[in-house]
């Protein structure tokens, strides 16, 4: 039995060493390195440009640049070349270093145009979001739900053990999984962003403009993100909370958000008739 626990510590370690990011919940941890666990086809295609793409060829300039460096230094020392060389040009060198970075680029280019338009090119939606920027909180409304209400980050004295400090809001979004989430995206005063890590998601929130985006998150839980848009004094206290949650769950939480936030109810409706009539 202690052998038993022994060896399954061991194999926790190990697996926390080689896949830190399996491990621990859906929000930055400290001394991160690299993105967080993916939950959506757009964020691993970001990610796969990262590992795949950028940083072999990252490294391979780095590498190239330090050997040049380092052999120029050893090679054309003071000492060994009392004489210092007059060239100024050599075409064929020109040529090369020109081309080199050109091809680079398109490399690069490619990939990077191909992931871009599949996140620009929206899905027929199965649930659409609104979500609006304030000064300094998230105003959510589910148009075709008659769904309205606010997101406010929860201070730090009000958390519950395991709510994540400055992550945590008192009106969390709720989405089923699998399912195409639109989301338009706008603020009330100044600029906001609306960021998602976990799904690849960031767009900005642009006072009288609506931008749209969309994710589709392929695995449930609770995912964290935040306003990236330099919004003023608390910028930095008015997270995201997305809840993605199987079909027969987000249609519990409808049903109940129907009645808690609902736009308009039928009371105020028939008032309204009522004054009218009055009149
Ligand atoms: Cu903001």
């Amino acid at each position: 039995m202690v052998y038993k626990n022994l060896m399954h510590k061991i194999a926790v370690y190990i697996l926390f060493i080689v896949f830190p990011s399996y491990l621990l919940a859906e929000q930055p941890r400290d001394w991160q390195f690299g993105f967080s666990k993916t939950a959506s086809k757009s964020m691993d295609d970001i990610v796969w440009l990262h590992d795949f793409i950028l940083l072999p060829i990252i490294a391979a300039i780095t590498a190239f640049v330090l050997f040049l460096v380092i052999y120029s230094c050893i090679r054309f020392r003071a000492s060994r070349n009392p004489t210092a060389s007059t060239t100024t040009h050599n075409t064929m060198i020109e040529i090369i270093w020109t081309l080199v970075p050109c091809i680079i680029l398109i490399v690069i280019a490619v990939p990077s145009f191909k992931i871009l338009y599949s996140q620009d090119k929206i899905p027929p939606a199965d649930v659409t979001i609104k979500a609006v920027g304030y000064q300094w909180y998230w105003g959510y409304e589910y148009p075709d739900e008659n769904i309205i209400f606010d997101s406010y980050m929860v201070s730090e004295e009000d958390l519950k053990p395991g709510q994540p400090r400055l992550l945590t809001v008192d009106n969390e979004l709720y989405v089923p999984v699998n399912k195409v989430v639109k989301v338009m995206i706008t603020a009330n005063d100044v600029l906001h962003a609306w960021a998602l890590p976990s799904f690849g998601v960031k767009r900005d929130a642009v006072p009288g403009r609506i931008n749209e985006t969309w994710f589709r998150a392929d695995r449930t839980g609770t995912f964290y993100g935040q306003c990236s848009e330099l919004c003023g004094i608390k910028h930095a206290f008015m997270p995201i909370t997305v809840n993605v949650v199987s079909e027969e769950d987000y249609n519990k939480w409808l049903n109940e958000a129907k009645q808690k936030f609902a736009k308009y109810d039928k009371s105020n409706i028939r008032l309204a008739k009522k004054i009218n009539l009055e009149n």
